[in-house]
């Protein structure tokens, strides 16, 4: 029954305690027989009926304890199997199914990509291959043998460890794998297929030698060796950091090139999007082999935050993901630069979760209800639900933060947790209350802070005035005031960190915690007025407003202790003059002009000596969508390009020099390595060269072409790519066309030229968009093409995708209502891309709506679709 709600959880009627599978790969009629042993759970409903999941399924026998049941016992629907009057002790139901893997273009349950037979089961997908009670908290014991042809599918990969394999005679094969560890039915998975590998081993701190197989398709396993490496470190580092050791003999990751998510921590078995599996200098960017570390360390992560301690059910999803994330993001930050990867990691949350935090889509950390969960893996379970337990860790300090995460860990192993249990080990490990931190899993939307600083010389004291609102969201009418850790500083003219004094002469460690919506601190010790940095870190995922003039800005950009801020301070100087500018250009006025920016950036160039990586950063501008996110409403989208565009030009104008001496200093050195040093040293030679060439001088267009030629790496070559696209001219198809010439049979570098062309900002973009999409050498039917090309597109060619005649919502809609039938959980992904709609000025909102009601009036939309059009609307 839709819509699923918090408040309705009750525990299954009936349990599932061990799992026999027997599964007969076919192309087209794979046969699954599953003995289940079932039992009451003696906290269910006493009478209640047998009442197991199914989505598409074919029912083609059926046993309790070896008899076959008359036909009046029960009912075998597609979506559910009911037995009226199951027996009350432990019984074994045997179900027999036949599902079709070759049809199965939703690619949930058992499907096939390149002929490889394999399966996605998070969230509801194991019920597309049998009737099953298919919730996360029904823990079961897996075994699983899969019997195939031995030619097509000479591997066969189960949960678990491998236990048996043998003949079966006519060409064809088995393989039996067990799993040990209790586990719900979305972490299930099986692989068959011809498939190349890589091998190495793990001895974990307790001894345990673990064998580690990276599969992909052949002639691929080449690109697997830093995916393996990334792998080992994430298992070393767990150990370390978090004391989570493995617990099976052998770990395997498989890459597959039809996935619907990034990725899928199965236990034992973890499935891959191949393009986060796959790296080579000459393939893969500085930026792929980030993403790879970090997202081979999340789904290990998953092992333990996730798989030894499930949810409860899918409204916890945060639970798993949000504290997986927090720790791939610990990971990479030991890994590389922890400023730069804090950085980094703000870009997206701003980009993706405030966004969605904004508009219609915005909904809490713990959502209390949904239609569709599928709809639910986003930027707010996932990098929200991250922030939250940054928070929790500022508010409680690092020693209290790891004694409450020690406590989960031991007191929940095994378990399917709540939220609830989650944060009741940290109370308890720290002796507080965290009621009100609660807060951030049950209110949706981003709070504003707004501070301001009063210095009074004669009294020397400087105090914040600060106060706090969130305003209401879907569901949300009113909120409460949020527990907000506050990191902060008081610096001199001088550059030195002052002591943080109050009145009665108390030293604060470096944060204050707002609980109501207003606040005064006063701080003593000051007869000279001092800058004030505030968030230092992005302590608390808030939007910001503070009274720092320009100057104030300036000064912290050069002399703030904390790197994330001395970044913050450039991009709100830029934001602040690019907002001012925009609103110029709407008013018919010609851009503005900012002699302290300029100057900022210059002083930046100069120290880019300092932190290479971090100098890029600060360089990289905000976003058109992240100045329209500020704008916030009656937002123009071509007003807000001009303004940046003649930033750029004017950067790229008057400093020149500056640039051209970076470009230089940082020019590329022996040969290449992965690692983060060398990929700060490319990310600034990039990041200047686009600014050089920004104001599209001939000479300088030359030399990036020759650089372009000249690259020894993808990064490298792909960038000087992506600057020549952003200039109309056959220099620039020459460029796309010669990346086409080299990489057209690679199609996850495809992708990435797929995606700069969407990209480019002019009109002529929607035509060659439908160009490509047209193109019957490049299968659009795979997700990674189709979110390259489509999925770039809308979520960020902000001028083209919100054309203001409309046709390029139209063109979503089009893409959208063809992909939903094959495919609804991508059709609903690229759908949300109209999250922001209602922040567009007058005529854009219009035709956004009449885009979205056409959706709304098609017939036969999937649940995933239509929720999410729904809510849209709403
Ligand atoms: N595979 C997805 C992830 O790891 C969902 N669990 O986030
Ligand atoms: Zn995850």
């Amino acid at each position: 029954a839709r819509p699923v709600k918090l408040s309705d959880y009750h525990v299954p009627d009936h349990r599932v305690t061990n799992v026999d599978l027997l599964v007969t790969l076919h192309p087209t009629a794979t046969r699954v027989v599953a003995k289940l042993t079932v039992e009451r759970h003696p906290k269910g409903r006493p009478a209640a009926p047998l009442a197991f999941d199914g989505d598409e399924l074919n029912l083609v026998a059926l046993t309790l304890d070896g008899a076959v049941l008359a036909a009046s016992a029960y009912e075998a629907m597609p979506d559910r199997l009911v037995i009226h009057l199951p027996p009350a002790g432990p019984f074994t139901l045997t179900i027999e199914t036949m599902v079709n893997p070759e049809a199965n273009t939703q690619l949930m349950g058992l499907y096939r990509s390149s002929g490889t037979w394999c399966t996605q089961c998070e969230a509801e997908g194991f019920r597309r291959i049998t009737y099953f009670p298919d919730r996360p908290d029904v823990l079961a014991v897996y075994t699983t043998r899969i019997e195939a042809d031995k030619a097509e599918a000479p591997v066969l990969l189960g949960n678990g460890n491998l236990v048996e394999t043998g003949d079966l005679g006519n060409g064809r094969h088995y393989a039996v794998w067990h799993d040990p560890h209790p586990k719900p039915s979305y972490l299930f998975a099986l692989v068959g297929g011809d498939l190349a590998s890589t091998s190495d081993r793990f001895v974990t701190r307790s001894g345990r030698d673990v064998a580690l197989r990276i599969y992909s398709e052949h002639g691929k396993e080449g690109r697997l060796a830093y995916a393996m490496d990334a792998l080992k470190r994430s298992m070393r580092w767990d150990e370390e950091v978090f004391g989570c050791e493995y617990d099976l003999d052998i770990f395997m990751i498989v890459a597959v090139s039809d996935f619907n998510m990034g990725a899928m921590e199965n236990k034992g078995l973890n499935i891959f999007n191949d393009k986060y599996v796959m790296a080579l200098p000459d393939t893969a960017t500085d930026q792929d082999y980030a993403h790879i570390e970090a997202v081979i360390a999340h789904e290990y992560f998953h092992n333990w935050t996730g798989n030894r301690i499930t949810c409860r059910d899918w409204f916890q999803l945060c639970l798993k993901e949000g504290l997986t994330v927090f720790r791939d993001q610990e990971f990479s930050s030991d890994m590389r630069s922890r400023a730069v990867k804090r950085i980094a990691d703000v870009r997206l949350l701003k980009a993706q979760q405030f966004a969605e935090d904004a508009g219609p889509l915005a909904h809490p950390v713990r959502p209390e209800l949904y239609n569709e969960i599928n709809n639910f893996y986003t930027a707010t379970v996932y990098e929200k639900g991250a922030e939250v337990i940054r928070v929790l860790k500022v508010l409680l300090g690092p020693a209290e933060f790891k004694t409450g995460m020690d406590l989960y860990l031991a007191r929940h192993d095994g378990d399917a947790a709540t939220i609830e249990d989650f944060i009741a080990c940290f109370a308890e490990a720290s002796g507080r209350d965290l009621g009100q931190f609660f807060l951030w899993y049950r209110q949706s939307g981003t709070p504003e802070v707004s501070v301001e600083g009063h210095h009074d010389p004669k009294a020397g004291t400087f105090s914040l005035d600060i106060r706090q609102t969130l305003h209401p969201t879907p569901g949300q009418p009113t909120k409460q005031p949020m527990v907000i850790p506050l990191a902060l500083g008081l610096i001199g003219p001088d550059g030195a960190e002052r002591p943080l004094l109050t009145e009665d002469g108390q030293s604060v460690p470096g944060v204050v915690a707002l609980t109501a919506s207003r606040h005064r601190f006063v701080f003593t010790g000051h007869t000279t007025r001092p800058i004030l940095s505030i968030n230092r870190g992005f302590s608390a995922p808030i939007r910001l407003t503070t009274d720092l003039t320009e100057a104030d800005l300036q000064f912290l950009a050069r002399h703030d202790g904390d790197a994330y801020n001395r970044w913050q301070s450039i991009q709100t100087l830029a934001s602040r003059f690019l907002i001012a500018s925009t609103a110029a250009i709407a008013r018919g006025d010609a851009a503005l002009v900012s002699v302290p920016l300029i100057e900022t950036l210059g002083a930046v160039l100069n120290d880019a000596g300092r932190d290479p990586a971090f100098t890029a950063q600060a360089l990289s501008l905000p976003s058109e969508a992240d100045i329209a996110r500020e704008i916030g409403s009656e937002v123009d989208p071509d007003a807000i390009q001009a303004a940046r565009l003649a930033l750029r030009r004017t950067i790229s104008d008057q400093l020149g020099d500056e640039l051209v001496a970076t470009l230089s200093g940082f020019a590329a050195k022996g040969p290449f390595a992965p690692d983060a040093a060398a990929a700060g040293r490319r990310a600034i030679a990039n990041v200047a060269l686009d600014l050089w060439a920004a104001n599209g001088t001939e000479s300088r267009l030359a030399e990036v072409e020759r650089r372009f030629a000249g690259a020894d790496n993808m990064t490298d070559r792909f960038a000087a790519l992506a600057i020549l696209a952003q200039h109309a001219g056959t220099r620039r198809e020459a460029a796309l066309g010669a990346f086409y010439e080299r990489y057209g049979s690679d199609p996850l570098i495809i992708d990435k030229w797929l995606a700069l062309q969407a990209g480019i900002a002019e009109p002529a973009t929607l035509d060659r968009i439908k160009t490509l999409l047209a193109n019957p050498a490049i299968n659009f039917g795979n997700p990674n093409r189709l979110r390259a090309l489509v999925g770039s597109f809308a979520m960020t060619n902000q001028t083209q995708f919100n054309r203001p005649d409309g046709l390029g919502y139209g063109f979503l809609v089009d893409v959208v209502l063809d992909v939903d039938a094959k495919n609804s959980q991508v059709a609903a992904r690229l759908l949300s891309a109209f999250r922001s709609w209602r922040a567009m000025e007058p005529g854009r909102r219009g035709r956004a709506q009449a885009a979205l009601i056409r959706v709304a009036n098609a017939p036969s939309l999937s649940p995933d679709v239509r929720d999410i059009v729904e809510r849209s609307l709403g």
